[in-house]
């Protein structure tokens, strides 16, 4: 079983062994106290998380399920830090897991930048970081150990897929389709690679992409960001939301301006593709005809930060970057199946 504190301790006692001899001084030993912030672990296996935020319903059942996983009766103990939304939240959290000698820490980090030193410290202090959900973006990748999430560029050309198929079937002219993006948390991997995933198929098949606003991946900012757009574009008949939440609140704001949401785009509906599709909330949204396809983001990570665990644990060296198998939901049976990536996807409809 590998431990670096464990490692870290033996040298520690050895050096101060090598003082007491050397000095020839004879009082009583040191004793290391290797415990969590005074509290004994009992042999279990200590694990400092760090979630992001509270900010959707993908992150709630994200952080239901590192709960669930890592529970007591597991020989686990999850130490739970919420950082608000905010990176310098995250920052103190991970220090603290530091002090306090953690067996690993978990990072879901709000966005992609600026991790180098505090990382830099985990590693001195010789606790594994595992990344979950989205990504850092750091030029040593031994900063971390590895990172267990989605490939949300994927995602974005899935649902765009999903989109060109949907109007060749339906003989949509294409030159029609007038699209606005609701970005998620600008910054964050989710937002960097589903707005890719939009802007580059829009490239590919000279799509209208008239706007990109951010929406945070929060309802509230969704509705307010839909109602700017219908504000300051006639035309709009898609709307690419980032997430579910947002899409939420972008079909509020549509409602309330005496507009219909669906896949009439040629008789004044107001399409909406959006991500996630965690609960019935969301998936009620496509049976209902609101929302017409869901690029499906799996938020049942635990498992495999578990597998992780268990791997290093045993001293094995886990897969760097492994991603989740995640589908589409659809509201209509025009579209059964996607390509995208090289990959055949299913499209279940919802009904
Ligand atoms: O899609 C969104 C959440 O990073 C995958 O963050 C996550 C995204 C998820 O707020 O709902």
């Amino acid at each position: 079983m590998i431990k670096y504190k464990g490692i870290i301790s033996v040298i520690l006692t050895e050096l101060i062994l090598c003082v007491i001899l050397t000095t020839g001084c004879g009082s009583t030993p040191v004793v290391l106290d290797n415990s969590v912030s005074g509290e004994e672990d009992d042999g279990r296996i200590v694990i400092g998380f760090s979630q992001l935020g509270a900010e959707s319903d993908w992150r709630s059942a994200n952080s239901e399920s590192m709960r669930s996983t890592f529970t007591g009766e597991k020989g686990y103990r999850l130490i739970f830090e919420d950082g608000q939304q905010k990176q310098s939240n995250q920052m103190t959290a991970i220090r603290t897991f530091i002090q306090q000698e953690v067996d690993y820490i978990v990072l879901a980090p709000v966005t992609e930048t600026g991790w180098e030193n505090v990382l830099e410290e985990a590693r001195k202090a010789g606790i594994p970081v595992i990344l979950m959900d989205r990504m850092v973006d750091v030029e040593d990748s031994e900063l971390y150990v590895c990172h267990v999430g989605s490939d949300f560029e994927l995602e974005g050309a899935k649902a765009c897929e999903w989109l060109k198929a949907y109007v060749e079937k339906k003989e949509i002219d294409e030159s029609n389709l007038h699209i606005a993006n609701i970005q998620g948390t600008l910054g964050s991997t989710a937002q960097i690679g589903r707005t890719k995933g939009l802007s580059d198929a829009a490239k590919k098949y000279g799509w209208d992409l008239i706007a990109e606003v951010p929406g945070d991946f929060i309802q509230a900012k969704g509705r307010e960001a839909m109602e700017q757009l219908l504000s300051e574009y006639e035309d709009i008949n898609v709307v690419y939301c980032e997430n579910d939440n947002e899409a939420m609140g972008a079909i509020e704001a549509i409602e309330a301006a005496g507009r219909h949401t669906g896949t009439d785009i040629e008789n004044g509906d107001i399409m909406i593709i959006s991500f996630d599709g965690v609960n019935e909330d969301a998936l009620s949204l496509v049976r209902n005809k609101k929302i017409s396809c869901i690029a499906e983001c799996n938020p049942d990570l635990a498992p495999k930060i578990e597998t992780v665990i268990k791997q290093l644990e045993k001293g094995e060296t886990p897969q760097k970057l492994s991603y989740v198998d995640e589908e589409l939901y659809s509201s209509e049976e025009d579209v059964l199946s996607i390509n995208a990536g090289g990959r055949e996807y299913k499209v279940t409809v919802l009904r």
